[in-house]
């Protein structure tokens, strides 16, 4: 492990509001809360628990014992449910609600604030793509940041690059690090790579202080942009990215679903033509947990040696022992990346104005 692995940094800070007790402690109010009210205040009091008869839902909450559907202010109007056959852990971190729990069909699933993150079925996609996709595209990646990802799953994929000499992560919760070592270890034995250095904190403050230049590829593996991880899809935010890369470095940011999210997504690519000013590309995977079955992800690079994304200039393929690397390589390949990215460009044509 590097320096920091396992004791994090000392820049942690509390993201949650607070409410007074009343005895003059102060008590966190849940950022699933905090959300629920930034959208729609009647809905403060619904947002726990997400597993009511048996069955986990993103948009379901019991209310007196009887199972109530809301509106996720993501994902107005759908709710994807999973049979549960078992919980296995729920707690409150210091942000967010933890849960964990054994599906009858998607093996077990990390849920945060009622949001599904990761199932052990099709979680591969999701990590596979966000990692491999920015460091295929640059010859010989050699520095990198993680943003989030503090179940390990990124890393795990990171680690397939031999060319990669040192892996910063800055995760906020330390819980979910936890949670991960203890219930999903396929994918936080991403941490056990000695090239990974962990911090425990806030990623837009530990950005803050990253020498200019000093990563060829970011990785930005958050939670959706609601409530507190809403900054992590603003202009500031993509600056303070494109200040930490080195010209000609890359961005991978998680970028929702072009069918539920066509005006973020808009939003995310012109803020990011504006401050990458290198090639922004829009790709996606199909992931049958998250809302609408499919995920997205913004790559982009900076100004300087000219980065192609369709055309792989350091394929996967091609790398030394990275297919087997731990497990096989399942879902990204350099061939389909034209389908990842070229469907894009016809269903934006559609989607997009
Ligand atoms: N709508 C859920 C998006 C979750 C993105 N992060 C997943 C974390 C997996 N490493």
């Amino acid at each position: 492990m590097g320096e920091d692995a396992g004791r994090g940094s000392e820049c942690q800070k509390i993201m949650d509001g607070k409410v007074n007790n009343g005895n003059g402690s102060e008590k966190a109010i849940p950022s699933c809360c905090l959300k629920a009210r930034a959208s729609a205040p009647e809905l403060e009091a619904k947002c726990h628990p997400t597993v009511v008869s048996g069955w986990f839902s993103e948009s379901q909450s019991s209310s007196a014992g009887k199972m109530v559907y809301f509106n996720n202010p993501m994902w107005p109007g759908e709710a994807h449910s999973l049979k549960v056959e078992s919980i296995l852990y729920k707690a409150k971190s210091d942000y967010q609600e933890v849960l964990v729990f054994e599906s009858s069909t998607y093996g077990k699933v990390l849920v945060l604030d009622g949001i599904v993150q990761l199932t052990e079925k099709d979680e591969l996609a999701y990590q596979e793509m966000i990692a491999h996709l920015p460091l295929c595209s640059i010859p010989s990646p050699k520095t990198v940041l993680v943003v989030g990802g503090g179940d390990g799953g990124v890393l795990r994929e990171i680690s397939r690059h031999s060319s990669v000499e040192h892996i910063d992560i800055c995760e906020i919760d330390r819980m979910v690090i936890d949670v991960s070592k203890k219930f999903f270890p396929e994918l936080a034995v991403g941490y056990e790579d000695p090239r990974v250095c962990l911090h425990v904190g806030d990623a837009v403050e530990f950005l803050r202080h990253v020498p200019k230049g000093k990563y060829d590829v970011i990785i930005v593996d958050s939670s959706d942009p609601v409530g507190p991880a809403q900054e992590l899809v603003e202009k500031p935010f993509f600056e303070t990215i494109a200040r930490a890369l080195r010209p000609g470095g890359v961005l991978c940011n998680m970028a929702e679903s072009m069918w539920l999210h066509t005006h973020l997504i808009e939003d995310m690519i012109s803020i990011c033509r504006e401050t990458f000013k290198g090639s922004v590309h829009y790709a996606w995977a199909s992931v049958p947990t998250y809302p609408s079955g499919v995920i997205g992800f913004l790559i982009c690079s900076t100004e300087g040696p000219q980065v192609d994304f369709v055309n792989p200039i350091n394929p996967i393929e091609k790398l030394e022992g990275a297919y087997h690397h731990k497990r096989e390589l399942r879902f990204y390949n350099s061939e389909d990346i034209v389908s990842f990215l070229g469907e894009t460009t016809s269903w934006s044509a559609g989607l997009f104005d």
